[in-house]
């Protein structure tokens, strides 16, 4: 059984795997290196050669116990044939939503659109790299999704004022991300992902109808996901009710963020968990580091836990911090 497995399955309490969510991207010099020759990055996630190398880039370097696939969560709407780019120093932009085109695309074009993805995770499944490893495929939770679809841009400064303006819209849209998050799910696992997760990096922003948002549109994901027999982790970022979600939700791990008070979680959680440290630890020195890494590894000694952060690594993180930081992690006992 893999690391992570023995404590997601069999709940081991023994083993600190770890790996780190935005592991394949700007932090590596060897990413950005390829990143400059290819300026279009949905082409770049579209190219099934270069994804499964950035793919393997942190797993060369640092070992870590989980490779996660290069791609997008914005590939599903995308899929749906909404135009989606990336500008850069700015993110993700994109395009009018027609509801004509997306309600037209069947299983088998988006199925067809993604298909350089499927391929990837069937290439890594052969890889000898990845042995006693997990594969962790993903996908964005449906109210992220709705965000950047009908945001069009980051809503890092807040959503738009005409956001719910269109409830028919938004029903709509939900339905569609419902049955294609599905798909796209399934797709993974059928190729090869042994692990799901799901990114709902932007619940922080639900402040009313918390079933019709979060609690409805994941319980259905995770269903699905448990059925197809794959475990699945939950990032539902800036929520302020873990365990409530965990009751609600019921996925086999939660991935909690860096605002969350790791002490107080674990008499309430009963689950795994997974990450937490704030991404931005990385960026001081190696004591702070050293100290930050062990009272995560500390508080969750008697608890299966995944070392992971409390968001994306960040651009700006230095190499030798993430040498540093598998090091305490790897001799921690
Ligand atoms: O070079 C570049 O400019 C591209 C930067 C980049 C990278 C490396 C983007 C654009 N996406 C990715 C890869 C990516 N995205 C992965 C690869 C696997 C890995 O984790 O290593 C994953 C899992 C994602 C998932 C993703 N994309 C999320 C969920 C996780 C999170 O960080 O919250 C989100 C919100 C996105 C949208 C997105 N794509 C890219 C950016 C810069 C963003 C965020 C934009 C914003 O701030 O709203």
């Amino acid at each position: 059984m893999t690391p992570i497995k023995e404590c997601l399955v069999n709940k081991n309490t023994n083993t600190n795997p770890i790996w780190l969510m935005r592991q394949a991207g700007r932090y590596l010099p060897e990413f950005r290196d390829i990143r400059k020759h290819n300026t279009n990055f949905i082409t770049l996630c579209l190219n099934s050669d270069l994804s499964e190398t950035i793919t393997l880039q942190p797993i060369e370097r640092f070992n870590f116990d989980a490779a996660i696939i290069f791609s997008d969560i914005l590939m599903v709407p995308y899929g749906l044939g909404q135009k989606v780019e990336f500008k850069k120093n700015f993110g993700p932009n994109l395009g009018e939503i027609d509801l004509n085109v997306l309600s037209s695309i069947n299983e088998l074009t988006f199925s067809q659109r993604l298909s350089p993805i499927y391929k990837l995770l069937k290439n890594l499944t052969k890889s000898k790299k990845l042995e006693n490893k997990d594969l962790i495929g993903f996908v964005g939770a449906p109210w992220t999704l709705l965000v950047y679809m009908i945001n069009k841009i980051s809503p890092k400064n807040g959503l738009s004022e005409i956001f719910y303006n269109d409830p028919g819209l938004i029903d709509e849209l939900l339905r569609l991300l419902d049955k294609f998050i599905k798909i796209h799910i399934k797709n993974q696992v059928n190729s090869g992902a042994t692990i799901i997760q799901i990114f709902d990096s932007w619940a922080g922003l639900i402040k009313k109808d918390f079933d019709k948002y979060l609690y409805d549109p994941t319980v259905s994901l995770v269903n699905y996901t448990k059925e197809l027999g794959v475990p699945v982790v939950c990032f539902p970022r800036g929520i302020t009710d873990y365990p409530k979600f965990c009751e609600i939700v019921k996925p086999d791990m939660v991935n909690i963020d860096y605002n969350t008070k790791p002490e107080k979680l674990i008499e309430n959680i009963d689950i795994p968990i997974q990450g937490g440290m704030d991404p931005k630890i990385l960026l001081t020195d190696k004591k702070k580091l050293r100290y930050e890494v062990l009272r995560y590894l500390k508080i969750f000694r008697d608890h299966p836990y995944v070392f992971n952060l409390g968001h994306g690594i960040l651009p700006e993180t230095q190499i030798d911090m993430v040498d540093e930081l598998v090091k305490i992690v790897r001799e921690f006992k």
